[in-house]
């Protein structure tokens, strides 16, 4: 899956079964979230196949004539169909040879999803986990698919009580899989540095986007920062990609970065590489929790949103509540209706739709507000000789004067406390002045 990112982007075809019990609106959902799980990995979408089924074929998922319906589509311009369920190694293969291209299912999506964003050593290891565990049985299958050519091989071959290459595997993984977790384990003992390294970023201003997928959280990301450029911070390049700068800039300069978002449709196995991916929750200074506001289920997105970050440790990091998508949310009065009741059951929230100008300088100005709020005036002496301090001081704080005597310069800034007394402590700028 790996892609230049010149390229154009891989045409997708978004498909599922209907089972019995499945009303339209839940396979709606189910679908537009896949579709929107799709276009995180660049993929662009362009159909979307359902069959009523009252069970999946056994042998290729989609029934034999709608599987050459299937096929005509992908002739028609697509270059990979992803199945909305988990499908056997079996099924796939049977898929891909008749349709003609590759097919990959949900939890190959979301695993491939995690892997991208997964940051953190202890995040690595955990989707790796979620990833072994996913390919051990499929090669147990694949093993039996290429059956006794496998064993027959492998009797010639140097390996010991004629194991095949399949079990060769299966045990190679096994023992990857318990490599990865004792790693983990040995990670739990870290968390003092995590807090440590926590500390020390502290005073600058991170505000971290969280929230179901289709939430708008890219695009409120995009909004946000008004730019492609990345944020090329020596101390951030170890971060994720998608960090970058509020725009236009503010002093102190606030990073905004976006996350995985929550999946309704998420596969148990996968939970926990989930909640690994979600560690940099843990370094905001504050979390903007993005609801998708026009959801009928968003209460229920809401209290999982909020146990979950309890539950990694963010419950103390401030949190801004914003309902995106209000337009979506019937007619006019309808949404004036919701937007009372939104702003009256959660105070503080913010409700708004990423398609109004308005809304979005709203959005922007309450980020500024929040770092602003806390801000101290101080005066800082630079000494002459130490003027390449000066770069640091005019990233980390408003220089609102500047004066000068023969020993070196006075800055009368507004900073963050913490950011502040970095300052003084790291150069031992002594503060000539704090004033309220
Ligand atoms: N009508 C409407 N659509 C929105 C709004 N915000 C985002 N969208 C759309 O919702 C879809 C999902 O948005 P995206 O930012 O990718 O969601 P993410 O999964 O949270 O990153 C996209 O098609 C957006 O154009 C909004 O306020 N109103
Ligand atoms: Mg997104």
């Amino acid at each position: 899956m790996a892609r230049d990112v010149n390229s154009k982007p891989l045409r997708a075809v978004v498909a599922a079964v209907q089972l019995p019990g499945v009303s339209d609106v839940e396979l709606d959902a189910s679908l537009t979230e896949l579709r929107q799980l799709a276009k995180t990995l660049g993929f662009e979408v362009v159909h979307r196949f359902t069959q009523k089924r009252a069970g999946f074929d056994s042998a290729g998922y989609f029934g034999t004539g709608k599987r050459a319906e299937l096929k005509a589509i992908v002739e028609g311009g697509a270059d990979i169909v992803l199945v909305d369920h988990e499908i056997s190694p079996s099924q796939a293969h049977t898929l891909e040879q008749e349709v003609g291209c590759e097919v990959m299912d949900r939890t190959m999506v979301i695993l491939e999803i995690f892997h991208r964003h997964a940051r953190s050593r202890a995040a690595r290891a955990q989707v790796e986990i979620a990833r072994l565990g996913y390919m051990a049985p499929r090669m147990r299958e694949a093993a039996k698919l290429a059956g006794p050519k496998d064993r027959a091989r492998s009797g010639t071959g140097g390996r010991s009580g004629g194991e095949s290459h399949g079990e060769l595997d299966r045990r190679k993984i096994r023992d990857r899989i318990a490599e990865l977790q004792k790693e983990l384990d040995g990670m739990k003992l870290e968390r003092k540095t995590q807090r440590a390294r926590r500390q020390e970023r502290q005073g600058l201003a991170r505000v971290v986007l969280v929230g179901y997928t289709n939430a708008g959280k890219s695009t409120l990301m995009r909004a946000l920062t008004a730019s492609d450029a990345l944020v090329a911070d020596k101390l951030f390049a170890t971060l994720d990609t998608t960090v970058r700068a509020l725009h236009p800039e503010s002093v102190p300069r606030v990073l905004v970065s976006d996350t995985v978002g929550f999946i309704k449709n998420l596969p148990h196995a996968l939970v926990a590489s989930f909640k690994s991916t979600l560690d940099e929750a843990l370094e905001a200074s504050l979390l903007a929790h993005v609801v998708d506001a026009s959801d009928p289920g968003f209460e229920r997105q809401l209290a999982v949103t909020g146990d979950v970050l309890e539950e990694i440790g963010a419950k103390d990091v401030p949190r801004l509540l914003v309902f995106n998508k209000i337009d979506r949310a019937g007619d006019a009065a309808g949404q004036e209706a919701l937007e009372a009741s939104l702003r009256a059951r959660y105070p503080g929230c913010i409700v708004m739709s990423a398609r109004r100008a308005a809304d979005l300088a709203r959005l922007s100005d309450t980020i500024r507000a929040f770092f602003e709020r806390d801000l101290v005036e101080a005066e800082l002496f630079l000494p002459w000789a130490a003027q390449s301090l000066r770069g640091e001081i005019f990233a980390k704080c408003k220089v609102l004067a500047e004066r000068a005597d023969a020993e070196g310069a006075f800055l009368r800034v507004r900073g963050d406390p913490e950011a502040l007394k970095g300052l003084h402590e790291r150069f031992g700028l002594k503060p000539a002045t704090t004033l309220k």
